[in-house]
């Protein structure tokens, strides 16, 4: 039975507890279909709180097995539970009170993996964000800190392991067959970060000498023989342990780290004190099975979890609607710790494409919310692009208004006044206003406005006054319950080149207050005025995207090129490459759909052949020069009445027309960037299989034959090559004798590798064209793809609908109608794997009329049917709606 009603929370309502939690003792006994919970919580009345208010613990999903009050059976009067909420009356005025709450709870039946459950025969929780009153009743929400002590009970031979939060405090046999272990975790916390794990698993251990001299125990666990696979992340571990030290003076706190590989997980990984739990996707890496892309991951996000330590526990959310304050925040760090550890500009270029393609289809779609939403139905369909990724954008924009040495100042400030506490943006912003002294009031508006600002730039020269005037206009488009908007204080860094390429200083400004490269525009409309300016300059607007905007400006190509040469910040040099690409797709795209040849214009396509040659540019920024913007990019950029076969087609004949131009370019390149001798995951390699790679992925474009990539499968040394060859066979040429080979090798290869049959099967899904469904429908048949299992699902689902615009949009709306069966069939089982589905057709007004009726067809068969869960309503009523 459903127990949740999915009222509307709002942050307007927000008000502290009438009670305060001074201590949480947990007793598990586990079973696997009826685990008893014992929670013995302390409270006292707050003071100048009601004295009459009775106290009412969340719950979900549970029943009641035994209540006491301070040790005595509490008469049945005085407390009301229900599945979903236990209330308690006529409780002490002043004392501290002891309640301990017994319940029965089953692990194998939790399909929707949050609470307490069972994943190849680990026991194991995800708690983050209202899974905790799956497990007993309590004040489940972010505000609520207590120190916590768990003691676990287990059968012995079947779960050697025992683990929770916290430093261990010791263990012994208990009872025949059965032993225990205690923990306890110093460092008062919300019920979203407790975490338990229990099983039998294999694990590596080693050590890190904190800044102070501490040891702490580090340790990854994992399935019994994957424990080689786990070495990367331990490394990655340790390097983010030392950088949080380097970067931010952030030191550990326990005695112990633990991170657990599961392989039935919701999401990425979870942050629990001391206990991370991970998706093995996450966690295991080697040459044969990972590729750099999946090594890449695993670092980010190993060290995002760790980060959380300081951004998100020590210092929480006073409420779900703070969720960017740890979210946004800790993206942020992971994406500066990534580019620390590997190239700067290319991180910056990979995380904003990432925000384009798919945060700022969010931000102008009907799913549109500020990165401080004010109000929720279903907190889980919350962890979104916006909260994390514009977050982490609103993030460090604070970075660049305030400038590196104040920002580290007012993080320190953030630690020292708020360690211990759960706070609010506000709290945090103030940080900002007190270590730079700069008024924060109009920035702050980006954290409760939704929607990508659109700026228009225009310049003219003055060459008698040897001025150069930039007029800049902001405009915020319209969202859901915002239909009007203030303009915005956005940081614009700024370049002004001169035509040998060597940049005027930009010191006397008019106009504008500039500090540094960085130009401040507050209005909606304003005109800067830089002086001696001895020529017509060049101008190089959102350096480094330093705002995550919509750029309207008018330069031509040979300006373009200019800066796609002569900048000095290499962000700046894609971002030209990718305006001079932008248009030519456009116009491809138009063509195609009305069966035109599609030509490519030649400035273009020198200025790339010339990046993908220019060996002061390093291997993997010149790969993402070549990777041109995306079909989803094309579709954003067009706008409306898209036919996502003619972007398609049209972005497939542009590639064909650069492979023909660069096909020696290509040769040259795939010969010199081979990477001989053993395998090595870091970034310097990775770039160099990338952009060989790419230049695989031309040539077969240029010889429109499988041969070379044949070849490639079979020569291939590593998951990086191998995979990257099976994708242009199956994705190029689909119907050769080569790609049914190489998927059947690759299928046979590593059939007992689960994660790695997803990529198997996310290849597939990814096949351009209306044959894919079949094909997809054919592969769900498959013995390996468990609708249980969230990684399965993604891969063949998720990946069907996500990224194969043209077979998901396939023109009968046969995609849309799969996509819809798929989620009512997984919606019962696990709502928040349904809901995320379901996030593939936000953008779905955007589509030409039929394929447009054929989705809203599709989506309105999902809200009509019964039983849906609070999180697939709330999406699928305002995916309609909006
Ligand atoms: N905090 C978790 C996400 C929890 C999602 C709950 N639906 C992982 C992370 O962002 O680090
Ligand atoms: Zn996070």
């Amino acid at each position: 039975m459903r127990t949740d009603q999915g009222q509307v929370v709002n942050l307007a309502d927000y008000r502290p507890t009438d009670f305060v939690l001074e201590r949480v003792d947990l007793t598990f006994e586990l079973d696997p279909t009826a685990t008893k919970v014992e929670a013995r919580l302390i409270f006292h009345r707050r003071e100048g709180s009601d004295l009459k208010a009775s106290l009412v613990l969340d719950g979900d999903e549970l029943s009641l097995a035994g209540l006491l009050l301070d040790q005595v059976e509490m008469p049945a009067e005085q407390y009301t539970a229900t599945a979903d909420s236990l209330t308690v009356r006529d409780l002490p005025a002043a004392a501290p009170f002891e309640l301990t709450i017994t319940t029965i709870i089953n692990p194998e039946a939790n399909t929707q993996l949050m609470g307490l459950y069972r994943t190849g025969g680990v026991y194991c929780t995800q708690c983050e964000a209202e899974g905790f009153r799956r497990i007993t009743y309590f004040p489940d929400r972010p505000d609520v800190l207590a120190p916590y002590t768990v003691n676990i009970i287990a059968d012995k031979a079947a779960n050697p392991l025992l683990l929770s939060n916290g430093n261990f405090l010791g263990g012994a046999g208990y009872g025949e067959g059965k032993h225990f272990a205690a923990w306890f975790d110093p460092h008062p916390k919300p019920s979203y970060l407790f975490a338990l794990v229990a099983g039998d698993l294999g694990v590596v251990e080693d050590t890190f000498t904190t800044m102070s001299g501490r040891e702490v125990a580090l340790k990854i666990y994992v399935e019994h023989g994957k424990e080689p696979r786990a070495t990367y992340a331990m490394d990655a571990l340790k390097r983010s342990m030392k950088w949080d030290e380097e970067v931010f003076g952030r030191e550990y706190d326990l005695d112990i780290f633990m991170i657990v590989a599961v392989s039935d997980f919701n999401m990425g990984a979870m942050e629990n004190k001391g206990l991370n739990i991970f998706n093995d996707k996450y966690v295991l890496a080697d040459p044969e099975t990972a590729t750099d892309a999946d090594y890449a991951n695993i670092e980010a996000i190993i060290a995002h979890e760790y980060f959380h330590n300081w951004t998100g526990n020590r210092i929480t959310c006073r409420d779900w609607f703070q969720l960017c304050l740890k979210e946004g925040l800790t993206v942020y760090r992971d994406q500066e710790f990534s580019s620390d550890q590997r190239s700067r500009a290319v991180q910056r270029i990979a995380d904003v494409r990432h925000l384009k393609s798919e945060q700022f289809p969010e931000d102008g779609g009907p799913l549109a919310h500020p990165v401080r939403p004010t109000k929720y139905r279903e907190i889980n369909n919350f962890y979104t692009r916006t909260v994390y990724e514009k977050g982490a954008e609103v993030t460090r924009m604070i970075a660049t208004l305030v400038g590196a040495q104040t920002f580290r100042k007012g993080m320190d400030i953030y630690f020292d006044r708020h360690d211990g506490q759960a706070v609010t943006i506000e709290d945090f912003v103030k940080c900002f206003e007190d270590a730079s002294g700069r008024d924060l009031t109009q920035f702050s508006l980006w954290y409760h406005q939704a929607g990508t600002p659109l700026v228009t730039a225009s310049g003219s020269y003055d060459a008698a006054a040897s001025t150069f005037s930039l007029s800049l206009e902001q405009m915020v488009p319209a969202t859901p319950g915002q239909p009007t908007k203030e303009p915005l204080h956005i940081p614009l860094r700024i370049a002004l080149l001169g035509h040998n390429g060597s940049q005027f200083a930009t010191k006397t400004v008019t106009g504008a207050e500039i500090t540094g490269d960085v130009l401040h525009l507050i209005g909606r409309s304003q005109t800067a005025v830089f002086h001696g300016i001895s020529s017509r300059p060049v101008v190089s607007i959102n350096r480094s995207f330093s705002a995550p905007i919509n750029l309207q400006f008018d330069q031509s190509e040979a300006d373009l090129a200019l800066i796609a040469h002569h900048e000095t910040d290499n962000f700046a040099r894609w971002q030209a490459l990718t305006d001079l690409a932008l248009p030519n797709l456009l116009q491809a795209a138009r063509d195609a759909r009305v069966e035109k040849q599609v030509t490519c214009d030649a400035t273009f396509i020198d200025a790339l052949l010339a990046a993908a040659q220019d060996d002061s540019l390093e291997p993997a920024f010149r790969t993402q020069a070549l990777a041109l913007p995306g079909e989803a990019d094309i579709a954003r950029e067009l706008g409306s009445n898209n036919d996502p076969d003619a972007i398609h087609a049209g972005r497939q004949a542009v590639l064909s027309l650069i492979a023909a131009a660069g096909m020696d370019v290509f040769e040259t390149l795939h010969k010199a960037m081979a990477t001989p001798g053993e395998f090595r995951p870091a970034a310097a390699d990775a770039g160099r299989r990338a952009l060989r790679n790419a230049a695989l992925t031309f040539l077969s474009y240029a010889d429109n034959a499988p041969g070379r990539a044949k070849a490639a499968f079979d020569n291939a040394t590593n998951m990086t090559d191998l995979g990257h060859a099976l994708s242009i066979l199956a994705h190029r040429f689909p119907d050769s004798a080569e790609a049914a080979y190489a998927l059947d090798a690759f299928r046979d290869r590593f059939a007992d590798n689960a994660l790695v049959i997803d990529k198997w099967f996310a290849i597939q899904a990814g096949t351009p064209g209306a044959a894919t469904l079949d094909r997809v429908l054919k592969l769900m048949e498959n013995p390996s793809f468990k609708r249980s299992n969230p990684n399965r699902v993604r891969a063949l689902v998720g990946t069907f609908a996500f990224t194969n615009s043209t077979g998901f949009n396939r023109a009968d709306g046969a995609g849309y109608r799969l996509l819809a069966k798929e989620i009512l069939d997984i919606d019962p089982r696990n709502p928040q794997l349904a809901a995320r589905l379901l996030t593939a057709m936000r953008s779905w007004r955007s589509l030409e009329p039929v394929r447009a009726d054929h989705a809203r067809s599709a989506l309105m068969e999902i809200e009509r049917a019964n039983g849906l869960s609070t999180d697939v309503r709330d999406i699928v009523e305002r995916v309609l709606k909006g």
